[in-house]
């Protein structure tokens, strides 16, 4: 084994934050690190936090984390939330109760570099995820702003999704049409210290009971090809997503909102899910990397003069796009249309 692997695997902290740089950056390297480590990896239970700026996502990582470290596992959080107190962002007060976690060895905490594009940070997370998971963290929080694609793609590499809100914010009904009941298995309606909790509290209740109907259908149809992952749980009768108030500020609510995380786990792992999520997750990576190195390969054999004279025959409209990717492809493409 690499060395660098060895020793992150022997619990060395800065050999760890240097393997998870290696595998960000991606590269030879990097591969050979994740061929590695990864027969270590499938141990973690993996909680995906999302919700909208400011509901209080890093706060709840933060107060769950030392749950979690009272009941004896060991926690890594992933933060691809530009804005986190993980990131910097924070303010004092932030800074201070990040700064008591972060002096427990049972507790190692990554962001994640927002550069890029969005692909390229969903996979900079997922190998993030495997290489903490490979290292013996037991459970890993990762915390993602809640927008759009960032927290479907979030939802597929989690075993359990918790969906952060807040009374007051008057979108609910808004974000419940974003596809936001879909992904939830836990609901966390944080600043319960706030006026409005029962209400927030009452209207989820009233979308989860509606839920079963059609909207939630059309959404499975449309994303099912890219997140198979997701699919499964959301076909499944059997699980309702609890909904936990909580005040992070004070701890309030937290102990039972890791108890709500723990229950969707064990139900996972009762009904055979955890598999077939698995599976589908694996599934998923496996395609993806194998659409990368066919494109890699095709495109080392192509001349890049090539695919550029090809491209500008199709900007003069000579050529479509889809006759001119058979031609690299050296098919013999006639379409018929
Ligand atoms: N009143 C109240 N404020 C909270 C609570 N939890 C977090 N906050 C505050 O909300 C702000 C945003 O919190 P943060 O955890 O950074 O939110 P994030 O952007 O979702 O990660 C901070 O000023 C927190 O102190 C809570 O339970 N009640
Ligand atoms: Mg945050």
């Amino acid at each position: 084994m690499t060395e660098l692997v060895e020793r992150a695997f022997e619990g060395d902290r800065r050999a760890l934050a240097r393997l998870l740089s290696l595998v960000e950056s991606g590269g030879p390297l990097a591969r050979q690190a994740l061929v590695e480590l990864f027969p270590h990896t499938g141990q973690a239970h993996i909680v995906g936090m999302t919700g909208a700026p400011g509901v209080g996502k890093s706060s709840l990582v933060s107060v769950l984390a030392k749950v979690y470290r009272q009941r004896g596992r060991k926690v890594g959080i992933i933060a691809v939330d530009p804005t986190s107190p993980f990131t910097g962002g924070a303010i004092l007060g932030d800074r201070i109760r990040m700064q008591d976690l972060s002096g427990d060895p049972g507790v190692f905490i990554r962001s994640m570099a927002t550069r890029g594009s969005l692909g390229g940070l969903a996979w900079a997370t997922r190998d993030a995820i495997k290489v903490l998971d490979a290292a013996g963290y037991q459970l890993i929080l990762v915390e993602t702003v809640g927008a759009g694609q960032s927290e479907v793609d979030i939802a597929a590499a989690a075993d359990t999704t918790v969906v952060v809100t807040v009374p007051g914010l008057g979108d609910d009904v808004q974000a419940i049409k974003a596809g936001i009941l879909e992904i939830a298995d836990v609901f966390a309606v944080n600043k319960a210290d706030l006026p409005g909790a029962d209400q927030v509290t009452a209207a989820l209740r009233m979308m989860l009971n509606l839920g079963a109907s059609r909207p939630h259908q059309v959404w499975h149809h449309r994303t099912r090809m890219d997140m198979p992952a997701l699919g499964a749980s959301r076909d499944e009768p059997g699980w309702t997503p609890s909904i936990c108030k909580t005040v992070a500020l004070r701890g309030d609510g937290v102990a039972e909102l890791a108890d709500a995380i723990e229950h969707h786990r064990e139900y996972l792992a009762e009904t055979g899910l955890r598999q077939v999520r698995e599976r589908a997750r694996i599934r998923a990576d496996f395609l993806d990397l194998l659409r990368h190195e066919l494109l890699d390969r095709l495109l080392e054999r192509v001349a890049s003069e090539q695919v550029e004279s090809l491209i500008d025959r199709v900007m003069a409209r000579e050529l479509d796009p889809y006759t001119a990717a058979g031609m690299v492809l050296g098919e013999d493409v006639k379409r018929e249309m």
